[in-house]
């Protein structure tokens, strides 16, 4: 895209050593604000016998204890907050699916660098003041709307704070306003461009589409592919949690090689899940995030589960940072099948892949006389659906998916062929299994 450039090129090229550099002394001056401000953070640096004054490069990461999202749990509301509460401007915070939420304070400055990392993403995809950009993250304590919302208006666009849902408005809203840059989760994407067929709209004619930032949940290239083509625009990854910023944390540039992470302001690390020691670069494993720049509520060493690898080789956009490569799956997401790990990630690869089949599917596991059960349940296309040998092909279908999930992950599930438009469709996060047997 001809728009594309690097938005803080001091930041986001400089020199690795000098980097790092920085990272180690931002690092220091964040340990000193946690020890000197959070209670419970002195507490647990005591208990590893480390003094901020024990910080002195960013190697010494290592010797900080980690964070889970427990912490943020026992915390709750306010216990990991480092500055007054008169200080705060900005409250966002994540539900999850059990027990008490987790919440993120922000002082002014924080929402500020949140915005231009933001801003980054957007930027490197071409966005501008010329751009439309429609937003249709939820907006609320979820960081999706109001993170895609303010990097949108700080290069400039026109913002359309649409949020989540009421596809046949969202649908209109792209016709009538010329909407360019689409920001939204990769599933509702899919779901959009199935909505604007289905609408007999055109991509290219009746839509100005041009780019989308996808990101809250794993995809696939097989996904991007399927979107891509769909809404005939190029889409572009974008990383983040509420833990650490919100969306932002990492970003794709036009290489589409993995997610620029903005090591300014923080840093990345790849640990072993079992026994928390480093891996290097090029080595999968669990994501690890440090603030370096927050005050609000700033985070030591937190576990995201989310597993993927880092790469530092040089990028061709000139960006210096280091990449993050797509997530292939969470700690807590793998579903241990008869033994076998299995990602929902591995899954969708084989099913953008199919002809015939949609990206829209659902795992059920259950527990079946002793033994783990997998069921896949897929959505065909409505041209198969539609087809003069339906039945047939159907069942052609559901052989040939079940051959390659088990030539690709091992195992023999039972591949369910669902009529179209019969999953529930997400408009936010999808929901892509259900494990029966934890009930
Ligand atoms: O999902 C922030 C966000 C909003 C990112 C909009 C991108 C776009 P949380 O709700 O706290 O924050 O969820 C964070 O979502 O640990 C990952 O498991 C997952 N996730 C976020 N972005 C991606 C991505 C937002 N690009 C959790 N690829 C993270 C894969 C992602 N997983």
């Amino acid at each position: 895209m001809g728009k594309e450039r690097i938005w803080n090129p001091e930041m986001e090229c400089m020199d690795p050593e000098e980097r790092r550099k920085l990272q180690g002394k931002r690092l220091r001056e964040t340990v000193e604000h946690e020890y000197a401000n959070v209670a419970y953070y002195r507490e647990r640096m005591d208990a590893k016998g480390v003094k901020p004054e024990d910080i002195e490069t960013i190697d010494d990461i290592v010797k900080l204890p980690f964070m889970e999202k427990t912490d943020l749990r026992d915390t709750f509301p306010f216990g990991l907050f480092a500055v007054p509460n008169d200080e705060i401007v900005r409250i966002q915070g994540s539900s999850g699916t059990t027990g008490k939420p987790i919440v993120s304070g922000y002082t002014k400055e924080d929402v500020d660098i949140w915005t231009e990392m933001v801003s980054r993403a957007l930027a490197g995809a071409g966005a501008d003041k010329d751009d439309v950009i429609q937003v249709c993250y939820g907006y609320g304590l979820f960081t999706g709307g109001l993170g895609a919302h303010q990097g949108a208006t700080n290069v400039g666009a026109m913002v359309i704070p649409m949020s989540s849902g009421n596809t046949q408005r969202q649908l209109m809203m792209m016709q009538e306003l010329g909407t360019t840059i689409l920001c939204c989760t990769p599933s509702y994407a899919a779901y959009l461009g199935e909505s604007i067929r289905e609408a007999g709209l055109v991509p290219g004619k009746d839509l100005k589409l041009r780019a989308g930032i996808f990101g809250a949940e794993p995809w696939t290239e097989e996904m991007r592919k399927h979107i891509e083509e769909t809404l005939g625009i190029d889409a572009r990854d974008i990383y983040g949690l509420t833990e650490i910023a919100g969306p932002g944390v990492a970003f794709e540039c036009g290489q589409k090689n993995g997610s620029h992470i903005n090591e300014d302001h923080v840093i990345a690390e790849i640990i072993d899940p079992v026994t928390g020691k480093q891996l290097p670069y090029g080595t999968p494993g669990e994501l690890v995030f440090t603030t370096l720049t927050k005050k609000g509520m700033p985070m030591l060493r937190y576990r995201t589960h989310d597993i993927c690898t880092l790469y530092n080789d040089k990028c061709a956009c000139g960006r210096t940072t280091v990449r993050m490569g797509r997530i292939t799956g969470r700690t807590d997401d793998m579903i241990v099948v008869r033994g076998v790990n299995v990602f929902p990630s591995q899954i969708e690869t084989v099913l953008v892949r199919t002809p015939g089949a949609s990206p829209n599917y659902l795992l059920v596991v259950d527990r079946v006389n002793n033994s783990d059960t997998l069921e896949v349940k897929v959505e065909m296309t409505g041209e198969v659906f539609t087809s003069t040998d339906s039945l047939g092909e159907m069942q052609r279908l559901q052989k040939y998916i079940t051959d390659q999930i088990k030539s690709v992950v091992g195992i023999k599930v039972k591949t369910t062929i669902v009529p179209p438009k019969t999953l529930p469709r997400s408009e936010g996060k999808a929901k892509r299994v259900v494990d029966n047997r934890k009930l």
